[in-house]
């Protein structure tokens, strides 16, 4: 027990994380009558999208889709303005649904959440924030997010820069001017892809500075179509239903016969057109394109010629193209227009392969080539994903066991959901589940519903208890890592592996089966069959 817990507050449920998942934990939980309360360690909600608030961050899941699905009351009366809505859309929405269904009351902001230790005794958790105060709950549901905690790069000399440091991942909310201003930025991923053309567009010069080259399609962002919009909301539940039968939970439009089975002209055209249209649907064209080499490699070809299409300068388009593995094993940008921005003349191509970062200086960055004088470093080095929040907290389960001790070896779980040894405890798209794989919005409801109707059952029972069997928690790890076996996913080095933090790999972050068959899972596993996985006493 915490030595604060005489003067703690006592709920059903304590929620950590402000954003997508916690508010609709909220809203699910306090519909079954739990008190619950959520713990938000930033001063406002919104997660992700109140933190990255970066110029250019923008989703790249269509706005129609990537937006709650539980209230078709609010599907229909919230527009979105564009096809892929801005961060600052999207953190106005959640505004809005948190208003709309009254959740800020049992908010609470500025609460960082630093343990959470399980009280065999009681059945209950402990939480306490850094600031001292603890807080008594029977269920304990983790919505901390899988890219929540930044990977601070090690950069010699970062500490003797004079100038301004800037991280995409906590972005300053009264904005940054770049006028006249000479930047550099580290980090060409989809945060780096998605604020390069922006700040390029306003800064006096701008260095950036790659290490690994990523795949590109093109956005083609545009407004909102009226027509589109009101024919989708006339059958919102219908295109709701499509997306969960596909395996990212999302409406790609995605080709069902195999690429291995079309010529290579007819392969062609499909890529061009899906490039034309623009967004993730580029990797959707063939159900083969990342299993099938023949049909990998042309896609990848066809995106390394479209990048030299693109950029003027021959020796500039050959460092951006990605030559140390194939398209579709790290997660495929959007973007608009990062390539064409290479093209200006106040933009440089810094290839750290072949002219390696030496450090930082008062005034500049110094690479093998030289030294260079900015105002202004921007980091866009990505996440510590999946397991990086949870691991910065305290989590204790039964007799004291730690969860950082349980998953050294990686994280093992059942259904991504519940672990064995730490009752009462859930996680929401945490690891060995589909997230960041699907339409993370619907997966976050998949997971709040099945545990919101777990609870529901054992309160039914009047049980104070639910935990995870170790037997079924095994069985659902080998079965994710079965899953992962082979994949270029798990082939190619990136954060989905843990393979940009040091010292951290794992197999098993994602479940690979797809949303149908998760779908399944979580049904069989759920109430409907008096949850065969778990222990309810
Ligand atoms: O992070 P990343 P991100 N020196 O890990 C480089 C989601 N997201 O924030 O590849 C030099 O992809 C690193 O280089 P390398 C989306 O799921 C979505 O951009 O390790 N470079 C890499 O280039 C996405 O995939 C949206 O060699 C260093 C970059 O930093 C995920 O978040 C928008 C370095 C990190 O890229 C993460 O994207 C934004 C060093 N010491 C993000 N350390 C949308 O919805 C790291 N790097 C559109």
């Amino acid at each position: 027990m915490l030595e604060a817990e005489s003067s703690a507050s006592t709920h059903d449920a304590v929620v950590v994380g402000a954003g997508f998942a916690g508010l609709y934990a909220l809203q699910r939980l306090r519909n079954l009558g739990l008190s619950t309360v959520v713990l938000e360690r930033g001063d406002d909600i919104g997660g992700t999208w109140f933190w990255n608030r970066y110029p250019g961050a923008r989703c790249d899941v269509e706005s129609l889709q990537y937006s709650y699905s539980f209230s078709d009351e609010l599907q229909q009366e919230w527009s979105w303005s564009e096809r892929f809505a801005s961060q600052g859309e999207i953190l106005r929405y959640i505004n809005y649904v948190a208003d709309r269904f009254d959740l800020r009351r049992d908010i609470t902001l500025n609460t960082s959440v630093v343990r959470a230790h399980y009280d065999d005794a009681s059945a209950m958790w402990d939480i306490a924030s850094a600031d001292g105060r603890v807080y008594r709950a029977r269920y304990v549901v983790f919505a901390t997010g899988c890219l929540s905690v930044p990977v601070e790069p090690e950069i010699n000399g970062l500490d003797a820069f004079q100038g301004r440091i800037l991280r995409t991942s906590t972005w300053p909310k009264e904005g940054v001017d770049f006028a006249g201003k000479r930047v550099a930025i580290i980090g060409t991923g989809s945060s780096g892809i998605q604020c390069t053309p922006v700040i390029a567009e306003q800064a006096d010069h701008l260095f950036v500075l790659q290490r690994t080259p990523n795949y590109s399609v093109p956005g083609r962002n545009q407004p909102m179509d009226p027509d589109f919009e009101s024919d989708w909301k006339k059958n919102y539940r219908e295109h709701r239903l499509a997306a969960l039968a596909t395996r990212s939970n999302n409406l790609f439009n995605a080709g069902t016969v195999p690429g291995r089975q079309v010529s290579f002209e007819e392969r062609e055209r499909e890529f061009e057109r899906r490039w034309q249209v623009g967004g993730l649907g580029f990797v959707y064209a063939y159900p083969d394109m990342t299993s099938d080499p023949e049909v990998n490699k042309h896609a990848t070809d066809f995106v390394h010629r479209k990048i030299a299409e693109k950029v003027k300068k021959p020796e500039v388009a050959a460092r951006l193209v990605p030559s140390e593995y194939p398209i579709g094993g790290r997660r495929l940008c959007v973007d608009n227009g990062y390539y064409e921005t290479f093209n200006r003349d106040n933009v440089t191509l810094i290839d750290l392969r072949t002219e390696p970062l030496l450090g930082m200086t008062r005034d500049g960055f110094r690479t093998a080539g030289g030294e260079h004088v900015i105002d202004m470093l921007v980091l866009a080095t990505g996440f510590d994903a999946f397991t990086g929040a949870l691991s910065r907290i305290d989590v204790r389960g039964r007799n004291g066991l730690s969860l950082n001790d349980k998953w050294a070896d990686g994280p093992d779980t059942y259904l991504g959901i519940c672990v064995s040894g730490f009752p009462n405890l859930f996680m929401i798209t945490g690891p060995g589940s589909p997230s960041v794989l699907s339409n993370v919005v619907l997966a976050i409801e998949m997971h709040v519903n099945w545990i919101a109707d777990c609870v529901a059952h054992a309160r039914a029972r009047q049980a104070r208890v639910i935990e995870a069997n170790t037997d079924a928690e095994v069985e659902w790890v080998d079965k994710v890592a079965a899953l992962a076996q082979g994949t270029l996913i798990s082939k190619t080095k990136s954060w989905y592996t843990g393979a940009n933090v040091a010292g951290k790999t794992s197999k098993y972050f994602l479940y690979m089966g797809g949303t149908p068959a998760y779908m399944r899972e979580l049904q069989q596993a759920g109430p409907d069959n008096d949850c065969p996985g778990l222990s309810i006493a």
